[in-house]
């Protein structure tokens, strides 16, 4: 199969139709084989209705219903572990992606051989304060963190090759930034690619101004994890040593002075060096102990893969 559409919705009913129709003729005109993941993550509205109704019609069409509202990640992969086409393609549901960038998105993976291709809106259809201001902010927050070069991060509209999806643990809210996610599992060819933008058609935006909250704690998360993930104890023992050490030096600076240099003075007790040395020694044991514990933890979690093999020699 060439390609898998994934697509995560909660609430579309009123999109669901028109963007099968418009799917189905792309790849139809282009000869692709083809299915259509559709994820309903809980709607209240008729979506899971539409959504069996296409099935019906068109058996390249699948649908995942989730008991309740779990989350754009955990539906993304729902789709990713069912999807089966050589080209994984993410898009909204909402009519604000365009169909019709399919075919260059699956060369863009197959000829160029990019391992993933992000969508980039470059000119939005939004409000310029409530979402293109703070999404800029975000983006170049994330570009930083993370070295992945992208203009759009959070673009509904992806295309991966198949190992990418397979690889690649997407949960909690890391929607965001599965790139940087590719990017650590060693899939490094990121593309991006300019497309189309449309103004909301039907119902109304899923996500609040939370969003970005949310979005930057996660991109503390995904520094940390990719950073020191697999090593908590390197920042944490190294910071909590540094502390202590600190505290250890006022200790020793008090006590000669107590005792050699100056015995007549202040009692240690009124001096600020004595709640320097105090604070800065129980932070640091307080880190080390995280450090240590970070290290337990991730030695009891032993079915979580620690690693990716690429190839294998056909002798195996
Ligand atoms: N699975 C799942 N999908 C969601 C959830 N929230 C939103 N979506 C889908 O994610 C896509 C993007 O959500 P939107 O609300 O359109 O977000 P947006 O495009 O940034 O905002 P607008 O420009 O106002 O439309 C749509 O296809 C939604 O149906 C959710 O909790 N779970
Ligand atoms: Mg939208």
């Amino acid at each position: 199969m060439n390609i898998s559409v994934v697509i995560p919705l909660l609430n579309e009913q009123e999109s669901l139709t028109e963007l099968h129709d418009w799917i189905a003729n792309v790849m139809q005109s282009n000869r692709f084989s083809y299915e259509i993941l559709f994820i309903d993550d809980g709607s209240t509205d008729d979506s899971w209705q539409v959504i069996e109704h296409l099935a019906s019609q068109n058996e390249s069409v699948k649908g995942i219903r989730f008991s309740k509202n779990f989350g754009k990640s955990q539906a993304l992969h729902a789709g990713f572990e069912k999807a089966q086409g050589d080209v994984v393609i993410t898009m909204d549901a909402d009519l604000q992606d365009n169909p019709d960038e399919i075919p260059e998105l699956y060369n863009m993976i197959v000829k160029d051989r990019f391992d993933l291709v992000s969508g980039w809106k470059k000119k939005r259809y939004d409000s310029v304060i409530a979402k293109n201001l703070p999404s800029k902010l975000f983006n170049w927050a994330a570009r930083k963190t993370s070295g992945v070069k992208l203009n759009d991060f959070n673009c509904g509209l992806k295309a991966y090759k198949l190992d990418v999806v397979k690889n690649i643990d997407v949960n909690g809210e890391m929607h965001r930034y599965i790139p940087v996610l590719a990017k650590n599992a060693g899939f490094t060819k990121i593309g991006e690619k300019v497309v189309q933008h449309q103004a909301r058609k039907y119902g109304e935006t899923k996500f609040g101004m939370n969003r970005f909250i949310n979005g930057f704690l996660d991109l503390i998360t995904i520094w940390f994890i990719s950073h020191f993930g697999k090593r908590p104890m390197h920042l944490f023992g190294a910071l909590g040593v540094l502390m202590f050490i600190i505290g250890l030096g006022f200790s020793f600076y008090l006590g000669i002075d107590k005792l050699f240099l100056n015995p007549s003075g202040r009692l240690i007790t009124e001096r600020p060096e004595f709640f320097l040395a105090l604070s800065t020694m129980i932070i640091g044991t307080q880190f080390f102990v995280a450090g240590f514990l970070g290290e337990m933890i991730l030695r009891s979690k032993q079915d979580k893969k620690r690693y990716l093999i690429k190839d294998e020699t056909s002798n195996f």
